[in-house]
Formats: C-alpha cells, sequence, structure tokens
C-alpha cells in the first residue's frame, strides 16, 4: 500500500500459479481496501498477441473475469512472461446503468528475449496526480537509451484500444486526490506547547546519564501529557514522542497508560512504565543516553516511578 499526493493506492502481486484460494484472498483484500486505487501484478495475464479476438492468455480470462471485473478500484493490470510490450484496454459498467464507468489497462511488459536477456529495459510508470495520467515508457541503463520500442505515444483510454510493440503510452485515470474520508470513530491530536515543567542535567550523574525530574502539585485524577526536548555539548536537540499518565485519586492505584505516540524506538517505554499511586505526586525519569554517535544522541527512555 502506497500514499503519496493524497491518492492511496494498493499494489498486489500474485505468484505464477493461482487457484480459487488466490482468488478468494485477492477479493478480500480488494474489498477491504475498495477506497484505494488497485494495480494488480501477475506473471501472465495479457499476451503479446491476439488469440480468439482478445490478447487476454487463459488465465487473463479467469483473472478479469472473477477479480478485475468484480472490483471497481482496479484500474490497472501488469504483467509479464511473453517478450514484448503490448496493451488491451477494457471498461466496466460498475453500476449497471448500462455505461461503462470504469477504465482498466492490461499491460504486459517483458524484453527478455532482447540481447543479453533484454538490455536491462525497465518499463517505467510517471503518475501526474493534478492532471488525472500516467505516462509510461522504458529505459536502459545500459544502452542509456529509451524505450525498446521506438514507436510513437498510444493513448490507451478508448474500449478495446490495443497494439504490441509499443513502448510511450498515456493512461488515463481518475485519481480522487480532493475528497478523503477517514474511517475512525475517534483520533487523538496533540499540540507541543512551550510551557517548560523544567530542566535537568544529566550530568548531575554522569556513570548512568540519569536524569530525574521531580513535579509537584499535580493534581488528582487528571489527565497529563508531556514530552522531552535532549541537547547535548554540540548542540544537537532531539525531542521525544508524547507520553501521557493519568494521577490517581488520592490513595488510589491506577495504571498510567503510558503513550508514546511517535518515538518507535523506544521499544523499551511499555515495559518500563508502570502505574503510580497516589494523587498529588509523580515522578518522571529522563533516561538520557551518553557517549553515543551524534545521530543517537538524544534517545530518550521514560519511566515514571513508583511512589512509596
Ligand atoms: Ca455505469
Ligand atoms: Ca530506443
Amino acid at each position: 500500500m502506497i500514499s503519496e499526493g493524497g491518492q492511496d493506492f494498493i499494489i498486489v502481486y500474485m505468484s505464477w500459479n493461482i487457484y480459487q484460494d488466490e482468488i478468494d484472498w485477492m477479493n478480500q483484500v480488494l474489498s477491504q481496501y475498495s477506497d484505494r486505487k488497485a494495480i494488480l501484478c501477475f506473471h501472465t495475464y495479457t499476451n503479446v498477441k491476439q488469440s480468439s479476438g482478445t490478447y487476454l492468455d487463459y488465465y487473463g480470462q479467469l483473472v478479469q473475469k472473477y477479480v478485475v471485473e468484480k472490483n471497481p478500484n482496479v484500474f490497472a493490470v501488469l504483467n509479464g512472461h511473453y517478450h514484448g510490450s503490448s496493451y488491451e484496454t477494457v471498461m466496466f459498467d460498475d453500476d449497471g446503468d448500462g455505461r461503462n464507468d470504469r477504465t482498466v489497462y492490461q499491460i504486459c511488459t517483458d524484453y527478455q528475449s532482447g540481447f543479453e536477456g533484454g538490455n536491462e529495459y525497465i518499463k517505467f510508470l510517471y503518475f501526474d496526480l493534478d492532471n488525472n495520467k500516467i505516462y509510461m515508457n522504458s529505459y536502459s541503463p545500459c544502452m542509456d537509451d529509451f524505450n525498446y520500442y521506438d514507436t510513437e505515444l498510444h493513448t490507451l483510454n478508448t474500449e478495446g484500444a490495443s497494439a504490441t510493440g509499443v513502448d510511450q503510452m498515456v493512461l488515463d485515470v481518475n485519481f480522487n486526490t480532493k475528497e478523503q474520508t477517514i474511517l475512525e470513530k475517534s483520533f487523538s491530536a496533540y499540540v507541543y506547547t512551550n510551557e517548560k515543567l523544567g530542566n535537568v542535567n544529566a550530568e548531575a550523574d554522569g556513570a548512568t546519564g540519569k536524569a530525574v525530574l521531580e513535579l509537584t502539585n499535580l493534581k488528582e485524577n487528571t489527565d497529563y501529557a508531556w514530552y522531552a526536548v535532549v541537547t547535548n555539548t554540540a548542540s544537537d536537540i532531539e525531542k521525544s514522542g508524547v507520553y501521557e499518565f493519568t494521577t490517581a485519586k488520592k490513595n488510589e492505584r491506577v495504571n498510567t497508560g503510558g503513550s508514546d505516540s511517535d518515538n518507535q524506538e523506544n521499544t523499551n517505554s511499555d515495559k518500563l512504565i508502570g502505574s503510580i499511586e497516589t494523587g498529588d505526586r509523580a515522578k518522571i525519569w529522563l533516561f538520557v543516553l551518553l557517549g553515543l554517535s551524534a545521530s543517537g544522541i538524544g534517545a530518550v527512555t521514560v519511566i515514571k516511578k513508583k511512589e512509596a
């Protein structure tokens, strides 16, 4: 899954042989991510020559019928297997009103029978989200040459359009970058403030690099969120993720429910964040790792000390 420029994509690659289980799995995944524009990648699907009026091989005809046709988010199918570069455009009437709503580009790319196994030609796709286009061509780093097939630019957006021996193509795709719906029940956003709780110098305990900041006058049964900013003598600055805790009611024991919002390096924090007791005092321990290279300085592990 890829998101870029406001457009969410899902790219599904399957191995050579596909049976019912694989078809069911693809349909499940494509349905689950129906809000993502889908590109399917197979070993074989579109041939480079027609048979019985279509470029699709037998496998392609089955997968088109049982997967591509059923999932309105699919707009392209890419494959190899047959030496050449071909395409066949098909359209689908997804809402059943008798008019086609969706264009699917079925494209085979395979330069394997070229010199030295294809002369390193690679098919490129260039996404122009603002103008609803994908441009395609091929390039060989070895030959420093664009396009294995030096033919004119093909526009594929008409039903039944097809050709073989073509590398330069333009695809019309209706990207939906303007509106997005978030299917979540709720979300949280943190705002970093400049309200400073205090300074601690890690050199106070140079052996371990441990720094302790004690907060007083916390209210009971109240949510708090905080972050740490760590600097070193080289003027490097690192900001931690946001951590949360809730103070207990007087004389009650609660879980702190520590949350590390974005610093995944602090994998120990889950273990270290335990529980606190009492209502009006909590201690926050900052462990600063000293003696690391500049890139490593600033890693912070935090625990909340259990009050006696
Ligand atoms: Ca329709
Ligand atoms: Ca060329």
